[in-house]
């Protein structure tokens, strides 16, 4: 179905260089010989047009919205207004985060493009985690990222005035949520008509959906998704909305922006390591030539919740200016270790909520309509029914039995009894 703004038209690599071949912004970094611009479209995404434009001079990223799901086709109409969404969350994350995000150069909100930096020699995250390629500093970065950009968004932090004016823009986002809520929470659960799964897998499949403790679990994460604007999310934090090069780690794609529970983002990103680290035998040359990089996957789980944990508790300690737990109730009075106890309780809730999202990621990413590359790339079916199967017996402990759970090595190790144990 057409969208509704009549003068928009989705880019070419043709008609690039005459569209954007004049604004100022651009051609401050590809130079004002549009003729001489390369375009090549990446194709990959599942929703957008996505195109590198290339000079003597430099390369941009040029992103466009298409009025439908890309990976669907026009039969699934989405507004527009995404990459509006997109570029409000850009901004904020580069203020909240200064430099993991891509520098903007250009919005037009009608077209639907954002002009943006091509980190290059920069690759996907998870076309790395399919190579085997470790990169130092991925935790770091990754644990700081979602540390400063959820808390800086909320209400620790933000004025309560701007943080109100935020929830009001973002919640307009209802068809990107919508996305979310349907896919991530309710399809793996029945027989909805978008699913698809490995075919081996069908045994395992009629078991969860007969679950009532997984389902019951899903929905009240559902629930906590729906109704617990906390911060601002990125939205989509998967190992696909990272790039990686030797020595730098970048952040991309925050078009599912909302506000909502702080450990989402984490728990969509462990998910996606747990799973990428299910997938290694499929991936491997020989058997057991992957149990190295696995180690390191795991490590790197542990690592993005430290760092987590240890820069959110610094900005408890240095930049807590909002409207909860304020400083006068508290540091002021000379009740530091209450402050102390107060901020151990909230990253109890949040570990809780990070382990349950990364628990219903994995089992949509297998169940429902979009799945991960590192397990479809794997071509013998039983191999790739092996690995999935695994990751879903992970997510479902981590939704059914997360109250229980109460460090990272418990779960890496459940993740380590769980890759061992028999077919
Ligand atoms: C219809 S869009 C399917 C998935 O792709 C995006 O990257 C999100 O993860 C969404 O759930
Ligand atoms: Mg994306």
């Amino acid at each position: 179905m057409a969208d509704k703004i009549s003068n928009y038209e989705a880019l070419t690599v043709d008609t690039m260089a005459g569209r954007l071949g004049s604004i100022e912004s651009i051609t401050d970094i590809l130079g004002t010989n549009s003729s001489k611009w390369t375009s090549e479209e990446m194709g990959d995404g599942n929703l957008n047009l996505v195109f590198i434009v290339k000079s003597d001079q430099g390369s941009v990223i040029v992103k466009q919205a298409l009025p439908y799901v890309r990976l669907v086709g026009d039969s699934w109409p989405l507004p527009l207004k995404r990459a509006f969404f997109e570029y409000h969350a850009l901004i904020r994350q580069a203020e909240r985060d200064p430099g993991t995000v891509p520098e903007i150069y250009h919005f037009d909100g009608a077209q639907a493009i954002i002009v943006m930096q091509f980190f290059t020699p920069h690759i996907i995250l998870r076309h790395s985690l399919m190579a085997g390629t470790k990169h130092d500093g991925l935790a770091k970065t990754l644990g700081q990222f979602c540390a400063r950009t959820l808390f800086r968004g909320s209400d620790l932090s933000m004025d309560a005035a701007k943080r109100k004016a935020d929830v009001a823009l973002f919640v307009d986002n209802v068809a990107l949520c919508d996305i979310t809520e349907t896919l991530v929470f309710s399809d793996p659960y029945f027989d909805a008509e978008r699913n698809h799964h490995t075919p081996q897998l069908d045994q395992l499949v009629v078991e969860l959906r007969a679950d009532i403790d997984l389902k019951v679990e899903a929905q009240h994460l559902k629930s906590k998704f729906c109704n617990n604007a906390e911060t601002m999310l990125h939205g989509d934090f998967h190992t696909g909305s990272v790039m990686v090069s030797e020595s730098e780690t970048k952040v991309i794609d925050p078009e599912f922006v909302l506000y909502g529970p702080i450990g989402f983002d984490i728990g969509m990103l462990l998910g996606n390591f747990w799973m990428a680290y299910f997938a290694q035998p499929g991936h491997a040359i020989a058997e057991g030539a992957r149990d190295d990089y696995q180690n390191w996957i795991l490590g790197v789980v542990d690592d993005v919740w430290a760092e987590f944990s240890s820069e959110f508790s610094r900005l408890w300690r240095e930049e807590r200016t909002g409207i909860l737990y304020e400083k006068s109730l508290f540091e002021d009075q000379g009740h530091t270790l209450a402050s102390e106890q107060a901020l151990a309780h909230r990253l109890q809730d949040i570990w809780q909520d990070t382990l349950g999202f990364a628990g219903v990621e994995m089992i949509r990413r297998t169940l429902s309509l979009a799945h991960i590359a590192e397990n479809d790339s794997i071509e013998n079916e039983e191999l790739r029914a092996d690995c999935e199967a695994r990751g879903l017996k992970l997510g479902r402990q981590l939704v059914v039995n997360r109250s229980r759970m109460n460090a990272m090595a418990t779960v890496n190790d459940l993740a380590r009894t769980i890759a061992k144990e028999a077919k």
